[in-house]
Parts: structure tokens; sequence; C-alpha cells
């Protein structure tokens, strides 16, 4: 139908991926709609900045203030917008938080889901809409390394079992009630927009600081820890893509290259020309500038977790066979993309008067 435009609802618009995919789907032409968590709407300066620093104002998107896990206000927020396609993004996403709140995680990851799946029933929209549900590469937890849609599943934190919980709901609605609701099985992705508690951001951000003259030390916790890492705006795409396929499905989304945390802790330094000289071992470990022999990095335990997940390799084949998804960053732009992005934000935060937007 000519001038028909589509309507999203993304819920958890205010994070990392829902900023990206508005962006994404907003230039696709769709009527972009957002749930915003309570205190993040009455809070604009912290909980919205992301989508102000991607460029996207009210007049651009329809946001609702809201809670996934309040049943009756999602199905009311889906009775009035009428989306064709529903992108479940919300949650509580830090992994080594969920050990802290097991509980507030099960319940906003899984019932959050299980809200979304149970209102498209009541409101007899299986047919009429789409659904992407946020799965995750910690599902995988300690299974060995690649990973694909065929491994077996074995989470190691209350975020990874949560997550299952969902993607088993989103499967279990998929056969018995027949909506189409899909699985991306993501591994991580980052990009100027990240947390700063997620590793990455942690990191270039400190590396931005460190080269405007701070005297901080970054520390870490499991610098052995193994991740596939991406970018964000390659990872919104392969979600839209996964609701315009005829048949809902679970995809892997991955890059196919892993590195540890300490490769990326040395390639961001680079992208400012210091050589990081690791010595020592376990929670002895530093990183010195190779150079002046300054301390850069030490590990501190507070960041271990009580079991981490050692080596997330994801083998996105089926995405890009079916899909024809691939990823256009790989370690190198994302790194160089992120450590850049931090130090703009430095300089604008000290002055530096260029119109500042984010390239990520
Ligand atoms: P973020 O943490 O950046 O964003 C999650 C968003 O969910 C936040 O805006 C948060 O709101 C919102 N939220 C939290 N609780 C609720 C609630 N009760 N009701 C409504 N909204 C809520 O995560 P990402 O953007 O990185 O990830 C998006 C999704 O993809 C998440 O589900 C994550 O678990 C999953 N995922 C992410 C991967 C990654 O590497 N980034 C990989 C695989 C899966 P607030 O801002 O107010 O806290
Ligand atoms: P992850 O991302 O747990 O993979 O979950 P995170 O960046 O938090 O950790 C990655 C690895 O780095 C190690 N690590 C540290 N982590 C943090 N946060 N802070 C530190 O100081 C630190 N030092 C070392 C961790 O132990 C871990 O091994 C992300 C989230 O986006 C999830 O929502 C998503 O589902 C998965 O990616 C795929």
């Amino acid at each position: 139908m000519s001038g028909f435009k589509k309507t999203a609802l993304i819920t958890g618009i205010a994070g990392q991926d829902g900023g990206y995919l508005a962006e994404f789907l907003i230039k696709k032409g769709y009527n972009v709609h957002g749930l915003v968590r309570w205190d993040s709407y009455m809070n604009p300066a912290d909980g919205m900045a992301r989508l102000a620093m991607l460029g996207l104002t009210d007049a651009a998107l329809t946001l609702h203030q809201g809670d996934v896990t309040d049943a009756q206000s999602v199905t009311q927020l889906l009775k009035e917008v009428r989306p064709q396609e529903i992108y479940n993004l919300a949650a509580m996403s830090q992994v080594g938080v969920s050990f802290k709140t097991p509980a507030a995680t099960l319940d906003i990851n899984t019932k959050g889901t299980l809200a979304i799946l149970d209102s498209i029933r009541l409101l007899d929209m299986e047919r009429s809409v789409r659904m992407y549900q946020a799965s995750s590469s910690e599902m995988f937890g300690s299974a060995p390394a690649p990973q694909d849609e065929n491994t077996p599943f074995m989470p190691c934190s209350p975020y990874g079992v949560a997550k299952l919980a969902s993607y088993w709901l989103a499967r279990t609605y998929r056969d018995a009630y027949g909506i189409h609701v899909s699985n991306g099985i993501l591994f991580n992705h980052e990009s100027p927009a990240r947390g700063e508690d997620f590793v990455t951001r942690k990191i270039t951000k400190a590396v931005a600081s460190i080269e405007a003259g701070s005297r901080e030390v970054l520390r870490l916790g499991n610098l052995d820890s193994i991740r596939d890492w991406g970018h964000a705006r390659d990872y919104v795409e392969g979600m839209w893509l996964m609701l315009q396929q005829e048949r809902p499905d679970d995809y892997v989304l991955a890059t196919g290259q892993a590195y540890s945390v300490r490769e990326f802790v040395e390639r961001a330094f680079e992208q400012i020309g210091i050589q990081v000289a690791w010595s020592g071992t376990g929670v002895e470990e530093t990183g010195r500038d190779k150079r002046t022999g300054r301390l850069l990095v030490s590990v501190d335990p507070a960041f271990f977790r009580p079991k981490d997940v050692n080596h997330l390799l994801g083998n996105a084949r089926k995405a890009q066979d079916a899909l024809n998804w691939l990823p256009k960053y790989y370690f190198d732009d994302l790194v160089a993309d992120m450590v850049n992005a931090d130090r703009m934000l430095l300089w604008r935060e000290a002055g530096g008067d260029a119109v500042w937007k984010m390239t990520g």
C-alpha cells in the first residue's frame, strides 16, 4: 500500500540499542514510539541523553512513560499505539549487577517479555504485529566457543537465566499461538553510546581522560575474558531484518572475531599513541606505559563476578545466509570510533565549540 507508514514500538528506547534503532527506523520512514522507564522520563538529562546525542528530538518520536513489568499498562500501550513491529529491548542489562539484584532482573527481563506476549494475545494482534525479542549470547554461558543457534545454552548468571526464560517464552508463544516473534541472539555490541559501566566504554572513557591529563588509573576485573565485540549500529539493522522475514525465527548476530579485555585495553591506548606493557599475574597484574613506566591499568577484585563467562565467539552464518546481514564494523573500527567519540566528548565538555554529534 503506497503512502502507508509503519508504526514501531521500542521498549528500552532510551538505551544504547534503542537510540540507534529509533534513528534507523525513522530513516526508513516509520512512526516510532518508545517506552521509557518512568524515572528516566522524569530525569531527561540522565535517561534521555542518548536520544539527544543521536539528534533525536521529541518531534521525531512519540515517547510513553511506563514500565515493562506493569502488564496492564503494557496492554494499554499496545492498544493505543497499535504497532506493526515491537522491539523488546527493555532490560536490566548489566550482567554483573544481576548477581546483586537477581529477583529484579528476573522481573524485568522475563516478566516484561511475558507482558508483551500476553498483550498481543489479549488484543488479538497475533496476525497484525511482529515482535523482536532481545536475546543474548550470555545464554550460552559456559558452552564452548564458537556458539551458534544450535549450541546448547548453559547460562552462568541471573541475567543469562532470565534472558533464556524470555527466549523460551518467545518460542513457546510463537509455536502455540502463531505470533511472529523472533529472537535475536546478539553477541556484545558497543558504541560511543554504550553505558559507562560496561567494560568497553569504561576503558575508552579512561583512555580519553588519561590523554587529557587525568592521573587516573583504570581499574578493571577479569582481563582474560574474551568477547565477540561488534558495533550497535550494525546490530540494530539485523533486528529490523529479522522482522522483515515472512517467517519468524531465531538468529545469532556476531562478528566471528573475539578479543580479550586485555586486548581491548591495548588497542584503546594505541589510539592515543601509548603501548601498554603488562607485568604480574592475577590481582597483581598491572599495565604500564611502555615508554615512561607510568601505571595505567590495575586489577581490582571488586569488579570480579561470582561467575563469569570466559569465551564468547559467535557464528552468524545463518543471519548472513538468510538475512544477508554482515557487519560493517570490526574490532579496530569499533575501538577507534569509541575512543575518538570519548575524546571529542571531553574536548566539548572542556569548552570546544564544534557542534558535536556522534559519528558511531
Ligand atoms: P541498555 O541497558 O543500554 O538499555 C536498556 C534499556 O531498558 C534502558 O533504557 C532501560 O531504561 C530500559 N529499562 C530497564 N528496565 C526497564 C523497565 N522495567 N521498563 C522499561 N524499560 C526498562 O541496553 P542495550 O541497549 O545495550 O541492550 C538492549 C537490549 O539488548 C537489552 O535487552 C539487552 O539485555 C540486550 N542485549 C544487549 C547486548 C549488547 O551487547 N548491548 C547483547 C545482547 C543482548 P533506563 O535507561 O531507565 O535504565
Ligand atoms: P557483558 O559486558 O557482561 O559481556 O554483557 P561487560 O562489558 O559488562 O563485561 C564484559 C567482560 O568484561 C569483564 N570485565 C569488566 N566488566 C565490567 N562491566 N567492568 C569492569 O571493570 C570489568 N573488568 C573486566 C567482565 O567480567 C566480562 O567478562 C554485555 C551486556 O550488554 C549484556 O546485556 C549482553 O547481553 C551481553 O553483553 C552480550
